[in-house]
């Protein structure tokens, strides 16, 4: 039988995955053996895993951050909101997000058994009176995302974090994405700008790390305490992991790169995929294409239908909003070359 290949990243627009630096593929390949889940048998990719969220914290203005690397955002998301619930006292839990947060919260309040209520967006950005209207004493948690997923918008963070102050609820910023971006920005996303507990950014994502690496990062150990376990047969006493078992590979792959790029290669990073980004809106603005301009570098095109069936065919792989645009994400495989690829298939079947 012919090996399998994964696919080239050449067409790819629709991901927010990218090919992993080469420094994160080779510490990944090195620690496939190891289990973070059980620090006191593999305490190198234990040492690593310290070393990787105290860079994800300086990363989001925080020092001697608490966290750790997770699956992805959707664990990290889920853990946020067990935090929250496990913290509060209510019988009856409910938390507030924006129309624009990730699915995964919808699995969250699903496992955790917490309603989940959502607020409609203005501008493509949380509703600030929607949002307080929803909040109430059984709120246990105010979500704001920084760095959307269709459209890579920045919610009002400081002002989302102080109506939750208002009912000692905890804030939770999604930066799953947006996280390795917003630093180099004007944008107030991050602990120093807000008084925000936890936050999701994911190092397999903008963070050119391997899958799987997420970040769950939190103001102080004792939001993480909340979701202690205990572990009796195993070195270390407790655990607060969603998973067990976990990938050694994305913990030492995402400490590498972190230790690589941080701060100086993402910066070049961020400016390279905005100027592609502010590039394919400036062509797509000159062809009398409808677009959503890129806060972030994600761009969201309203190509006809056909269109985006007929560049599919071509090997685009790209993928849709809810509102119907085509999203095309600025990771760092896409560089200039190929949106100029793109763009002359456009112009050919459009
Ligand atoms: N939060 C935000 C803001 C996200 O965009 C995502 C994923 C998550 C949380 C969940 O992260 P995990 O998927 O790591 O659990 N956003 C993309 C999406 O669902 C993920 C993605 C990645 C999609 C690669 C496609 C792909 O090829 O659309």
């Amino acid at each position: 039988m012919q090996r399998a290949q994964p696919q080239d990243f050449s067409r790819v627009l629709s991901s927010m995955c990218t090919e992993p630096h080469p420094v994160a593929r080779d510490a990944a390949e090195r620690f496939l053996a190891t289990n973070p889940g059980d620090p006191g048998t593999y305490e190198t990719v234990a040492t690593l895993e310290r070393e990787a969220v105290a860079t994800l914290g300086e990363v989001a203005g925080l020092d001697d951050a608490a966290g750790y690397v997770a699956s992805g955002g959707t664990e990290a998301n889920i853990q946020a909101v067990r935090v929250a619930r496990n913290r509060a006292s209510t019988r009856d839990p409910n938390f507030v997000a924006p129309a624009s947060a990730h699915f995964s919260f919808h699995k969250a309040a699903d496992v955790l058994g917490v309603e989940m209520r959502v607020a409609p967006l203005d501008d493509f950005t949380a509703n600030l009176e929607a949002v307080d209207e929803l909040i109430d004493d059984d709120t246990v948690l105010v979500v704001g995302v920084a760095g959307t997923t269709e459209y890579g918008r920045v919610d009002p963070i400081p002002r989302l974090a102080r109506m939750a102050d208002e009912v000692d609820a905890l804030t939770h910023v999604d930066a799953a994405w947006g996280g390795f971006v917003l630093p180099f920005t004007h944008h107030e996303w991050d602990f120093s700008d807000a008084d925000i507990d936890t936050m999701t950014i994911d190092p397999h994502k903008m963070g050119q790390a391997a899958v799987p690496a997420g970040g769950l990062l939190a103001r102080g150990p004792e939001l993480l305490d909340e979701l202690s376990i205990d572990t009796p047969y195993l070195e270390s006493t407790s655990q607060v992991t969603l998973t067990g078992t976990r990938s050694g590979a994305g913990v030492a792959s995402a400490a590498a790169v972190l230790e690589e790029l941080w701060p100086e290669g993402y910066r070049e990073q961020y400016e390279t995929s905005q100027s592609n980004a502010d590039w394919l809106a400036a062509e797509l603005h000159a062809r009398g294409v409808d677009h959503v301009e890129p806060t972030l570098p994600i761009v969201a095109a309203d190509f006809a239908a056909d269109t985006v069936d007929a560049l599919r065919e071509e090997g685009w792989r790209i993928s849709r909003t809810e509102a119907g645009e085509a999203r095309i994400v600025m990771m760092p495989h896409v560089t200039r070359e190929t949106l100029r690829a793109f763009l002359a298939d456009v112009d050919r079947l459009r």
